[in-house]
C-alpha cells in the first residue's frame, strides 16, 4: 500500500467521518471522536435533540459509524436504559451503550430519566456535553449557564443571576459507581476516563466541557485554549468520584485568574464593575468546598 492508500484506509477506519454538521471551532466533534475512539465500534448511542443530534446526522446520512438513536429532548436517560434492557434480553453483554445529551437535556428537561437510571444503577454510560445554554435553538439560558453570562434570554439588562447547577455533585449523590469530569484540552485523561467507565458495571456519568464559539462569542481557533483555561482557572476542575465518596483530582490547576478565561468571550462583555472579582471569589470558594471532599 502506498502512503495515500494507507491514509485513505486510516480515514475509513475513523468512527467519525467528515461532513458532520458542527460549526467551525465546536468542541463536540472532538468529544464525539474521542468517545468513539475510546469505546470502539461495538457501541450503540442514544442522542438527544440538541446540537449533537445535528452533528451526528439526519437519517439516512450520518457521519458516525455506530448505530445511533435520536431521542426526544428529555429522553436520553430513558433511551439508554431501554437499549441496555433490549440488549440484555438478547443476551448481548458485549455492546456498550452510551447516552449523550447537552446541558439542557441533562440539567433541565432530562434530569428525571437520568436520575431514575442512576437510582436503578442501569448499566450504561451517560455523557453530558456542557456548552452552557440551549445552543441548537438559539442560545437560550439553561441551568448550566454561568452567573453573569449573556444569552438571548438573558440580555445585557438582565444577565444570568442564578449560579450554575452543580450537576457533578447531584450525580455523585446518587452513589453511582463512577462520575467524572472531562475536557478536550486533556485528551489522554478523557480517553482514560471513557475506557475506565466502559469496564465498570452500572451507571456511569461523564461530564464533558464543550466550548461553543457561536454562543460564547469567541474566535473558533481558541476552543482548546479556552477549555484548558477553564481547567487551569479552577472553573472546570478535572476529577472523579467513585461510589459517591472516593474523590480523585486529575489535574492540579495553576490557578490562572478567571479574567483570562472570561475576557476572550463576548458573552461576558456586559459584566459590571466588581463582577469579575465577584466571579473570582466564587470560583475560589467553590474550589475550597470541593477540596474538602478529597
Ligand atoms: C420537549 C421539547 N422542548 C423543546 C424542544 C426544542 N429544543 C430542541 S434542542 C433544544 C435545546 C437543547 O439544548 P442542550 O440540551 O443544551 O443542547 P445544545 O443545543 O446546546 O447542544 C430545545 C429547546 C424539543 N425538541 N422538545
Ligand atoms: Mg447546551
Amino acid at each position: 500500500m502506498n502512503g495515500m492508500e494507507t491514509k485513505a484506509k486510516e480515514l475509513l477506519n475513523e468512527a467519525l467521518h467528515s461532513g458532520h454538521g458542527a460549526c467551525p471551532g465546536c468542541a463536540m466533534p472532538i468529544i464525539l471522536r474521542t468517545l468513539l475512539h475510546a469505546l470502539g465500534e461495538k457501541t450503540i448511542a442514544a442522542i438527544t435533540a440538541g446540537c449533537f443530534g445535528t452533528i451526528s446526522g439526519s437519517f439516512p446520512a450520518s457521519p458516525i459509524k455506530i448505530p445511533a438513536y435520536n431521542t426526544p429532548f428529555p429522553s436520553a436517560g430513558a433511551a439508554g436504559s431501554g437499549i441496555r434492557a433490549a440488549l440484555d434480553v438478547k443476551g448481548d453483554t458485549e455492546t456498550t451503550v452510551v447516552a449523550i445529551a447537552g446541558d439542557g437535556g441533562t440539567f433541565d428537561i432530562g434530569i428525571q430519566a437520568i436520575s431514575g437510571a442512576a437510582e436503578r444503577n442501569d448499566d450504561y454510560i451517560f455523557i453530558c456535553y456542557d456548552n452552557e445554554a440551549y445552543m441548537n435553538t438559539g442560545i437560550q439560558r439553561s441551568s448550566a449557564t454561568p452567573w453573569g453570562a449573556w444569552t438571548t434570554t438573558t440580555p445585557p439588562s438582565e444577565l444570568k443571576v442564578q449560579p450554575k447547577k452543580d450537576i457533578v455533585q447531584i450525580m455523585a449523590a446518587h452513589h453511582i459507581p463512577y462520575v467524572a469530569t472531562a475536557s478536550i484540552a486533556y485528551p489522554d485523561d478523557f480517553v482514560r476516563k471513557i475506557k475506565k467507565a466502559q469496564k465498570i458495571k452500572g451507571f456511569k456519568f461523564i461530564y464533558a466541557f464543550s466550548p461553543c464559539p457561536v454562543g460564547w462569542r469567541f474566535p473558533s481557533e481558541i476552543t482548546i485554549r479556552l477549555a484548558r483555561l477553564a481547567v487551569q482557572s479552577k472553573i472546570f476542575p478535572l476529577y472523579e468520584v467513585e461510589n459517591g465518596e472516593r474523590y480523585t483530582l486529575n489535574v492540579q490547576p495553576e490557578g490562572v485568574p478567571v479574567s483570562e478565561y472570561l475576557k476572550p468571550q463576548g458573552r461576558f462583555n456586559f459584566l459590571r464593575e466588581g463582577d469579575m472579582e465577584r466571579i473570582q471569589e466564587n470560583v475560589d470558594r467553590e474550589w475550597e468546598r470541593l477540596m474538602r471532599r478529597f
